[in-house]
């Protein structure tokens, strides 16, 4: 076998995995755009890919009806000992699960090209950059690896070097026989065969029968959160579910923000914030995941291990984000999203009435009477970060940036304040590990039940989550007073006739300003028994219309629903049994003392 690698263990792992999974051809790319451009014009001339008129060199793509979303109930952390992987992930023992895939594995790229994708999660020149190497039969994944990771010789040539490479095997779980045609989007044809495994204690990757989003461009979810936040773990840095935002004030200083929301809360949006608060500006660095560690001035500075969005379609608007649709005038993959008759795409709640007729996600005509949506709830778009308006210029910077605030939030109607500030860096941990948001009807089950999803790690973590509130803190103790400070924000809080209270988007710049004012020492707040709030008259709110009723309610500390909130905590605690840290369980004592005593 001819291979463009000295790496010996490179080497040896493809042929392998030739060996196991029997593909037609081996396939090296390259991640030039001739390789890009050769992929897609296959696909399609295949008729997998439909290019859009209105935006050039895009692409629409239909998944199977069954493959349209990570699916968490296949997903495993595969460590030795059952505890290790901690009561909020699924396990099985490595051993019998890799007897499992190895079946599955076997002859499972008949009939198909294997391609071996290079990549590098950050800058390669940074130090904090991790390579992988993705072993997948999809084409579909070979491209948009190109745009979410950085693919190439250049990585190539570092394996040569002896770089480290995280191994990511991926089959969309579908061989072909001969002469049996393929289907537009190939994938197991059952839930119970597709796996997205994950053994940490290996760093390695097994993905099958799945092609879509986080279950099959292993970079991301796979690489660049599980496996990476049990190797930050044991190596002292951080992986984070998390956007990183620079705020600059009107007298050009610059603040670094790093948030964690659970899906469905406008993370998106919030990395492309256009400030309304008159002076203020806002750079993206990243919007989904951060890598952060700590830097020779005992600061933590983060990257962006990532160089594509993979962003959610519906509700992307020029209202709601209008960086996002500036960024995706070309070069993007659309995944699940309707078709115009002009050829251009569309989903819901993208214009204020929808086109009279358009082609629906699974290829089927579409009028406004139809009572469903045009395009998958979770319909994607996949686009490169380069072509975001409001990038910033140092988003690649291999030393990346210094984090001075961090966020968690979530989608809460009632209980939860627009914001407040922890007391210190252990209750900060606290807010973090009760993260909690009202599902939507983006997450399968209940509409509007509160699901607690600890720093939005929930089905992230690669390890025990006990463990993790640990590593938090032992963070927060080698940071001492560099440490970034810590904030809660809710931008749902809703009045009693279910309209929102705070009008959200380009606004909660105001919110970031009273942050920024904190950390400067600029502005007071009041001490509550939940942590540090804003007096209505610290958030600077010129020019909003906001009655000073709603205003009282959004900043409201409703002592009796905090005590119901200390009850569901405690349950949630309890479930880390022994893992978990006793700090936090002096803060919720800390919380119920204080909301006794008020
Ligand atoms: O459904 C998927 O496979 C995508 S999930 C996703 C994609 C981009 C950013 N975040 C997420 C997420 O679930 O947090
Ligand atoms: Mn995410």
């Amino acid at each position: 076998m001819d291979m463009p690698t000295r790496n010996p263990r490179l080497r040896a792992w493809v042929q392998e995995i030739a060996l196991l999974c029997q593909p037609d051809r081996i396939y090296w790319c390259d991640g030039t755009k001739e390789e890009y451009n050769r992929l897609m014009a296959q696909m399609v001339a295949e008729g997998r890919a439909i290019p859009l008129k209105k935006r050039p060199n895009s692409f629409l793509f239909r998944s199977h009806p069954s493959d349209v979303a990570r699916v968490e109930d296949r997903t495993f952390i595969s460590t030795s000992s059952k505890d290790d992987a901690g009561p909020t992930n699924n396990w099985i023992a490595p051993d019998e699960l890799k007897a499992t895939m190895l079946c599955l594995y076997s002859g499972c790229m008949r009939g198909r090209t294997m391609y071996v994708i290079p990549f590098s999660m950050g800058p390669l020149e940074s130090p904090m950059a991790k390579i992988g190497v993705q072993i997948t039969d999809s084409p579909y994944v070979v491209c948009n690896m190109h745009i979410m990771t950085r693919v190439g010789t250049k990585v190539l040539r570092a394996l040569d070097e002896g770089a480290d490479f995280i191994p990511c095997l991926h089959s969309v779980g579908a061989p072909l026989e001969p002469g049996q045609p393929d289907v537009p989007w190939p994938c197991a044809p059952a839930i119970e065969q597709k796996y997205i495994a994950h053994f940490p204690e290996e760093n390695l990757i097994w993905s099958y029968g799945s092609g879509y989003g986080g279950n099959a461009l292993l970079g991301k979810k796979c690489l660049a959160l599980r496996i990476a936040s049990a190797m930050a773990r044991r190596e002292g840095w951080m992986a984070e579910h998390m956007l990183i935002l620079r705020l600059v004030s009107p007298e050009g200083r610059q603040y670094h923000i790093a948030a964690a929301f659970p899906s469905a809360c406008g993370k998106t949006n919030l990395a492309m914030i256009q400030p309304t608060l008159p002076g203020w500006r806002a750079e993206c660095i990243g919007d989904d995941i951060a890598w952060m560690r700590i830097g020779p001035d005992g600061r933590l500075w983060a990257i962006n291990p990532e160089s594509g969005f993979f962003g959610v379609a519906p509700g992307t608007s020029y209202r709601t984000n209008p960086a996002a649709m500036e960024m995706l005038w070309g070069n993007v993959i659309f995944t699940n999203c309707a078709l115009t008759d002009d050829g251009d795409v569309w989903w819901d709640r993208m214009t204020p009435e929808p086109p009279p007729h358009l082609i629906d996600w699974q290829g089927r005509d579409w009028t406004p009477d139809r009572g469903e949506p045009a395009a998958h709830p979770n319909a994607r778009f996949t686009a490169p970060t380069a072509q975001c308006p409001v990038i910033s210029p140092d988003w690649e910077k291999p030393e990346g940036v210094p984090i001075d605030i961090f966020i968690f939030g979530g989608r809460r109607a009632t209980t939860i304040p627009l914001v407040y500030e922890a007391f210190n860096w252990d209750h900060g941990v606290f807010l973090g590990a009760t993260q909690s948001s009202e599902t939507t009807a983006a997450i399968i089950g209940e509409v509007g039940r509160v699901r607690r999803d600890p720093f939005a790690m929930l089905p992230f973590c690669g390890y025990n989550m006990g463990d993790y509130f640990t590593h938090w803190l032992q963070m927060g103790d080698r940071l001492g007073d560099k440490a970034p400070r810590i904030f809660y924000v809710n931008w749902f809080r809703k009045k009693p006739d279910g309209r929102w209270l705070w009008p959200g988007y380009g606004e909660n710049s105001r919110v970031l300003a009273w942050m920024c004012a904190r950390v400067d020492g600029k502005v007071g707040a009041v001490e509550t028994p939940i942590g540090l709030l804003p007096r209505p008259e610290d958030l600077d709110l010129r020019g909003l219309d906001i009655p000073p009723e709603d205003l009282q309610e959004l900043l409201r500390v409703d002592v009796d629903a905090w005590r119901a909130e200390v009850s569901d905590i405690e349950r949630h605690f309890a479930q880390f049994n022994d893992r978990f840290p006793q700090r936090l369980r002096e803060q919720l004592r800390g919380l119920q003392a204080r909301l006794e005593a008020g």
